[in-house]
């Protein structure tokens, strides 16, 4: 009895998986703690530190051989990002539809962008903490930025997260060479990576980020290594693991030192890899080139339509996207990213339920016309170029007919559509709604 009661529970439950289709097949093993950031697919990254105030970028330091000394009199000890708003920042990350939200707490050039109390991260003269609070004159107004920024995401219910460069062109252990430091000493290293850790420890204490955002950790790839190249894969998967004691749900991105498959996610830089990579990821990227603000850069943001399309396709492709704003030195937005996060906003009004929490295209190889990203019984078309003759052909999904195609816009046009080998042929508009990417959903019943 036992055994055809079991033969056909397991007959069911092969019906239920041929016949139940198009389910939402997540694309890849998602850890409850990431849930969160796998559905949302689109966070916004704020490059602002001591480089915002000079404008020519946040490697300026090292590309124009700047001591520490005339960097940090010169510079630093000027910046002063009193306009800084972090209710408008997250209202505009809001509208673009962003769901997270990640800041430079320190970027290369060391400057703790909070008021850290790890006492070896002193100025070059070693009498002050090389901090906004202690070094800058913005420490006056005893304001804390990314707290700021924290309580105005946690008000706005996204995210928040923080980056952290391992490299430090400030910190006494470390000489500034061209894009790697030189490590002092064994000594020094070793204590640089415990004060490391307490200021990490500092950082999730004060401010619990959703997200650890390394960076800075690509010394072991020096041709000429310095002291056993002197920060390790096996120092990258030290520092993940004190970060999960600290805080077991928090995400790490692979940057505790990339190339080894650590971390919860990859991260391709200002690209969307043709080949998604085989677990979660995240790509980065500038509307303008440039992460930190760079005044030659104002001239050059992308066209709406390609920062759009590449979001899109991250996500078609199965990824995040994380796209750059570099506030100016008084801590104020620019008008151009602004006018970005505007326009992006205005498609995700109408058509981000094709973003939040779908899966990658269901098909292998991607149409001439845009791609697909698929979200439980729906597949939907992202169409980037209008066909002239106004057919459009679509693959059926598992071979199956769907029960309706629709455009993805509060007009819910339906559209009309017949099927040839397997294929949807849909009957177009004249025009496109939206040129820069239509969506387009066809919807499988069951
Ligand atoms: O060197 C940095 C750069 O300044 C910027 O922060 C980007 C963002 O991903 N990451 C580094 C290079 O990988």
């Amino acid at each position: 009895m036992k055994k055809v009661l079991t033969l056909f529970l397991t007959f069911i439950l092969i019906l239920q998986a041929v016949f139940t289709v198009p389910v939402q097949s997540a694309a890849y093993d998602i850890p409850s703690n990431m849930d969160w950031w796998a559905d949302s697919h689109f966070g916004m990254f704020i490059h602002l530190g001591a480089y915002s105030y000079y404008g020519q970028g946040e490697w300026a330091m090292s590309e124009q051989n700047i001591s520490k000394k005339e960097y940090q009199e010169n510079i630093a000890s000027k910046f002063n990002p009193e306009s800084f708003d972090a209710k408008t920042i997250v209202d505009y990350a809001c509208k673009a539809g962003m769901k997270y939200i990640v800041i430079t707490a320190k970027h290369h050039e060391g400057l703790a962008m909070w008021d850290t109390q790890v006492e070896s991260f002193k100025d070059y003269t070693g009498t002050k903490l090389f901090s906004l609070q202690q070094y800058t004159p913005f420490g006056r107004t005893g304001r804390d930025i990314l707290m700021e920024l924290k309580e105005a995401c946690d008000a706005a219910g996204i995210k928040f997260g923080l980056y952290y460069s391992i490299i430090d062109w400030n910190h006494p252990s470390q000489e500034t060479g061209t894009s790697f430091t030189t490590m002092a000493s064994m000594e020094a290293r070793a204590n640089y990576i415990k004060d490391m850790k307490a200021q990490l420890n500092e950082l999730v204490r004060r401010y619990n980020p959703s997200v650890m955002w390394f960076d800075g950790d690509w010394t072991y790839n020096n041709k000429e290594a310095t002291l056993e190249s002197w920060w390790t894969e096996q120092d990258g998967k030290d520092l993940y693991n004190y970060m999960k004691e600290l805080k077991p749900d928090i995400i790490v991105n692979e940057r505790v030192c990339r190339g080894y498959g650590l971390g919860d996610f990859e991260c391709p830089e200002q690209r969307v890899p043709i080949k998604a990579p085989s677990r979660l990821w995240e790509t980065c990227q500038t509307m303008n080139y440039a992460w930190g603000y760079k005044e030659s850069c104002e001239k050059t943001y992308r066209e709406i339509k390609y920062i759009l399309r590449e979001f899109v396709t991250a996500v078609s492709r199965g990824g995040n996207y994380l796209l750059n704003i570099g506030p100016k030195g008084d801590g104020t937005m620019t008008g151009g990213s602004k006018k970005i996060l505007n326009n992006i906003g205005k498609w995700m009004d109408i058509y981000s339920d094709s973003i939040y929490g779908t899966v990658k295209s269901p098909f292998g190889k991607e149409p001439g016309w845009g791609v697909y990203t698929q979200k439980d019984k729906n597949v939907y078309a992202h169409v980037f170029k209008w066909s002239k003759n106004r057919q459009l052909k679509i693959k059926c999904y598992k071979n199956k007919k769907p029960s309706g195609v629709r455009l993805n816009n509060s007009s819910g046009k339906k559209l009309k559509f017949s099927i040839k080998n397997n294929n949807i042929i849909v009957k177009l508009p004249e025009k496109a709604p939206d040129k820069r990417d239509t969506v387009i959903v066809t919807e499988y019943k069951n």
